[in-house]
């Protein structure tokens, strides 16, 4: 018999962590994350979950005031009081709300982590990953100027990642990408526009086709499939898309016209492991290779990245690197670390494989809510 859990209790926390250095993207520069975090408890286990949506609502429509009254309005109460068995179950629960991805996939993926601590079984391995290691590459923002930039792909280099993925946007492309590959003519490299450009500069990028890049990420409009297939068939460069995947029919209509080569998968994105479980599966019967994004992660966050990435499609080396990347101290125990050949290890700890410092997680709480069920 499988054993459920009934859901107890929800806790929601805003926890507030600046980052080691600023991250930018062509919508904007970071330099501190206001983190969501919630912890589902179930017959005295607590299941993590990160939410990934941002301080501004710019990457997507999804932001950390908008994501934490949708879930103690809506999604936790969906859940609460209920016994489940698995996190396969949540996303029909919580489908009459529409779209809110980001803060669907926190409360799923909590479920997913408790589920995996219950049955006393790694957490990748419940999600059906077969990787033992995991292939890491870099993205790396913005700078203030090319030399910067330069010297911490240098970093990253030396480090071991596998990729670099540098953020372009008008103005700060092909010159940058020039320097870089007259510098490292064989590095595997990669850039990411986060919908920079439009349909009008195709013969703009065009131009990056000389670079010889492992990809160019989300050219186009966020919401867009369409134009990309457009773009895709005057481009030798592969597109591959983040934004506009946002869950598994969008996956398969952009693989029927053409639309990417490549896909990157966030599981925060697409609403949760079961949604990003089906893109990798859609992606794989096609031979489309999936990585796994990045959302500036704190440790719970990476934990669940790290076991998405244990699948077996996920081919190329993902945005999923250590935690001093990013953090002062994280608040997972041990830090994700990355080995000299820019690979992660993944471990056979039942859960996520990584204890939460619940202490450090109390001292960086600067809001706090939980909701319990029959209330
Ligand atoms: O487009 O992949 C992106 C960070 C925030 C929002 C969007 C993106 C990113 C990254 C960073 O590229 C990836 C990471 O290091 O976590
Ligand atoms: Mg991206």
């Amino acid at each position: 018999m499988i054993p459920s859990m009934k859901i107890e209790a929800i806790t929601l926390r805003e926890i507030q962590m600046p980052l080691v250095h600023f991250f930018e993207t062509s919508f904007g520069r970071t330099y501190s994350r206001r983190i969501l975090l919630v912890t589902v408890q179930a017959d005295g286990i607590h299941g993590w979950g990160e939410c990934v949506a941002g301080e501004d609502p710019f990457y997507s429509s999804e932001w950390i005031d908008s994501v934490w009254p949708t879930i103690t309005r809506y999604l936790a109460p969906a859940i609460l009081g209920r016994a489940i068995e698995s996190g396969r179950e949540v996303p029909a629960l919580f489908a009459k709300v529409r779209a809110h991805r980001m803060a669907k996939a926190a409360l799923e993926n909590a479920v997913w982590d408790a589920e995996a601590q219950k049955k006393q079984q790694p957490l990748w391995n419940l999600l059906g990953g077969t990787r033992r290691e995991i292939p890491c590459g870099v993205s790396i923002g913005i700078q203030d100027s090319v030399e910067q930039l330069l010297d911490k792909i240098q970093t990253e280099l030396s480090a071991g990642y596998r990729r670099i993925k540098v953020k372009v946007k008008p103005g700060w492309d092909v010159n940058v990408l020039e320097k870089i590959r007259s510098r490292w003519a064989d590095i595997t490299l990669s850039c990411d526009a986060n919908s920079a450009y439009t349909l009008d500069q195709t013969e703009h990028l065009r131009s990056f086709d000389q670079f010889n890049l492992l990809m160019i990420e989300q050219p186009l409009w966020d919401d867009e499939i369409y134009y990309h297939a457009r773009l895709q068939k005057q481009l030798r460069t592969a597109i591959c898309l983040d934004e506009s995947i946002v869950g598994a029919r969008a996956a398969a209509f952009a693989l029927e016209i053409g639309a990417c080569r490549i896909i990157n998968i966030k599981v925060g994105r697409v609403g949760g492991f079961t949604e990003a479980i089906k893109i990798h599966d859609i992606c794989q019967k096609q031979n489309i290779p999936v990585w796994c994004g990045g959302m500036l992660e704190s440790g719970i966050g990476r934990a669940h990245n790290i076991a998405l990435s244990t699948l077996e499609n996920f081919r190329l080396p993902g945005d999923v690197s250590a935690s001093k990347r990013y953090w002062e101290e994280d608040i997972i125990d041990p830090e994700v670390q990355v080995f000299a050949q820019g690979m992660i290890a993944v471990t056979n700890e039942p859960g996520r494989g990584y204890c939460v410092k619940e202490d450090l997680i109390e001292k960086l709480t600067v809001r706090k809510e939980t909701l319990t069920a029959g209330k």
